[in-house]
């Protein structure tokens, strides 16, 4: 592990860089994650690597949804859980749902890996502080979140092979899913069937952006933490204009690095 002293400017993003390999030589990521994660770190860098006000917007619509679901998900991947695994488990507490390991590329030792990682991650928030504005017994809350993705007993109509696999008490019975860094097909897939799909995604212009209910374009990291805080303070859902929040990030782009000549 190189030591990044704290002045440097992009730490965060080094220190992202240094979890994605050693998770890689651990084999808990697909082949193809890194280049997921470098289109990501492009959009970002042009983003400016911060939480523009649409993406807040986004975040605490996004955590009122969850809030307000009868049966709400967290579907997490393999970049998702290494980037930002304990921020999300302490969304499931918070929201009292569970967390499915899901994967596009699935293999049954990256399963049981992700799975491991996600018990030590949850062992690891049980016994820390709990979120500013949590009243109650944190450890009891953080400990009874589910963690699904082992026994897949449900499939996803409409797509094709192992990526179709979920679980029928998580992805399969959601009215609600929060699915970070999601293939557009299966987005799609998700929405045809009625549920409310709202992701996180750098790229405001993939296809999964531009289908989902609601898009969260901001860092998954940066976004589980906001999501944590939006969870403990969100309102009620609004009639919520996904496109307009789209192109207020391509905006938002343009006009950073306008801004830089
Ligand atoms: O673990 P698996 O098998 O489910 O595979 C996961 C990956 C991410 C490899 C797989 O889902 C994949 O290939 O994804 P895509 O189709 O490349 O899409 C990834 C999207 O996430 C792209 O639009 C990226 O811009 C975006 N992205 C990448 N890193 C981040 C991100 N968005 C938010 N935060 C990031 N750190």
């Amino acid at each position: 592990m190189v030591d990044i002293p704290d002045s440097h400017p992009r730490k965060a993003s080094l220190l992202a860089r240094q979890s994605m390999t050693e998770a890689a030589a651990r084999g808990l990521l697909a082949e193809s994650a890194m280049i997921a994660h470098g289109r990501g770190e492009a959009f970002d860098y042009l983003l400016g690597e911060r939480t523009i006000d649409s993406a807040a917007s986004a975040i605490s619509e996004a955590a009122s949804r969850l809030r307000n679901a009868e049966s709400p998900v967290i579907s997490v991947n393999g970049n998702t859980v290494v980037l930002a695994g304990e921020d999300l488990v302490r969304l499931a507490a918070i929201i009292e749902c569970p967390i499915e390991v899901n994967l596009y590329y699935r293999t049954s030792e990256r399963i049981s890996g992700l799975l491991s990682l996600l018990h030590e991650q949850r062992e690891a928030v049980s016994s820390g502080t709990p979120p500013d504005g949590w009243l109650g017994d944190w450890k009891k809350r953080v400990l009874s979140v589910d963690i699904l993705g082992a026994d897949a007993d449900d499939r996803i109509p409409g797509l094709e092979g192992p990526r179709s696999l979920c679980c029928a008490n998580g992805i399969g019975g959601a009215d609600v899913i929060l699915v970070p860094l999601e293939d557009g097909d299966r987005c799609e897939a998700l929405v045809a069937l009625g549920k409310q799909v709202l992701v996180i995604d750098l790229n405001p212009l993939s296809r999964t952006a531009r289908k989902a209910t609601v898009t969260i374009v901001d860092e998954v990291s940066r976004a589980a933490s906001e999501l944590v805080v939006g969870a403990l303070t969100g309102g009620n859902p609004s009639e919520w204009n996904n496109e307009e929040c789209l192109k207020d990030a391509l905006n938002a782009m343009m006009a950073n690095q306008l801004n830089a000549f």
